[in-house]
């Protein structure tokens, strides 16, 4: 059995190593990118058993991919590979100043796009299951998946993470994206959603009434994201707190932040720790991602983090 499972596409990033507009680069380097896959690495480098359930095609991006999860550890039980399809990739700028870089997708029709119910475990094999709202928007048959497998973690026992993880050019329209990720955190226990996520989701800018939105639609625990100020949380069972975010002397790349929050989140509650001590870890390691370029380069080991090792 796993401690956690996720789900998603898993893209090969190629990275600019210079600042300059996306068409103007000439050379990148490339790293694995995805946002669950991020969260897998992550929370596999802290010693938690990760499984992932993705699809990749037999070329060279999927080769690299499958590599990666080698070196990460991470289990691949649920991983197809599928010669007819092709593997995902994306680019993304160097950012100068720390501001959000320019991405392109390179993606649709991609292997990780067909993934749909006949992937998933029929039982459940793990203790916590993590998602993002990036798989639903992946395909009509990605969100029945998604629906499908919350059932099944739930008919298991196992609790369940959802970072809403808005990318509008992935969808048909906005009012799709909001109904579908509101449906979705309403059947999970913990919602991650940013305070500008937040917005867009549920109308507000405040921190409070996001949380209350997500509680009363059904989750156990919303964390919200603040950026450098840290996160706000508040659980059902009514204790709610802001955590202050580590300071950063410089920002390198900003993408990959929040999935290193996520890990920190999800693997102090999978380790026992209350939420307010979660949301600190996971600004510890948002902050260290923040100072890398790549998405997963950032995510720390326990001893990185200056953690004990997990008793087996
Ligand atoms: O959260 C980081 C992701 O945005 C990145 O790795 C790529 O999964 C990705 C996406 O769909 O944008």
């Amino acid at each position: 059995a796993f401690d956690v499972l996720t789900v998603g596409e898993p893209m090969a990033l190629f990275m600019a190593t210079e600042p300059a507009p996306l068409h103007e680069v000439r050379q990148f380097a490339r790293v694995a990118a995805g946002a669950e896959l991020n969260v897998a690495i992550g929370l596999s480098r802290l010693g938690l058993r990760t499984a992932y359930v993705t699809r990749v095609g037999a070329d060279s991006f999927g080769q690299f991919l499958q590599a990666e999860f080698a070196k990460e550890g991470i289990a691949t039980d649920f991983v197809s590979v599928v010669p007819e399809q092709r593997t995902g990739f994306m680019l993304k700028t160097r950012s100068a100043d720390g501001s959000d870089p320019q991405i392109e997708y390179f993606r649709a029709g991609s292997a990780a796009s067909h993934l749909s119910v006949a992937d998933l475990p029929t039982a459940f094999p793990a203790r916590h299951l993590h998602l993002t709202g990036i798989t639903p928007a992946l395909s009509p048959f990605t969100k029945p998946m998604v629906l499908a497998l919350i059932e099944r973690a739930r008919a298991a026992g196992a609790s369940i993470s959802f970072d809403p993880n808005l990318r509008p050019r992935l969808w048909a329209s906005q009012a799709e994206m909001v109904s579908t990720l509101n449906q979705i955190a309403s059947l999970v226990d913990l919602v991650l959603p940013g305070i500008g996520e937040g917005e867009i989701l549920v109308g507000s800018t405040d921190a409070k009434q996001i949380a209350d939105f997500y509680l009363q639609a059904g989750a156990k625990q919303v964390v919200v994201k603040l950026g450098p100020q840290g996160a706000y949380y508040q659980e059902a069972a009514g204790n709610s707190g802001t955590v202050p975010g580590v300071p950063v002397s410089q920002v390198v790349d900003t993408v990959g932040a929040g999935d290193g929050f996520a890990t920190g989140v999800i693997s102090a509650l999978v380790e026992g720790l209350p939420l307010e001590q979660a949301v600190a870890r996971g600004n510890a390691i948002g902050a260290r991602v923040v100072q890398f370029p790549g998405d997963s380069d950032g995510l720390p080991t326990r001893t990185e983090l200056g953690l004990a090792a997990l008793s087996a």
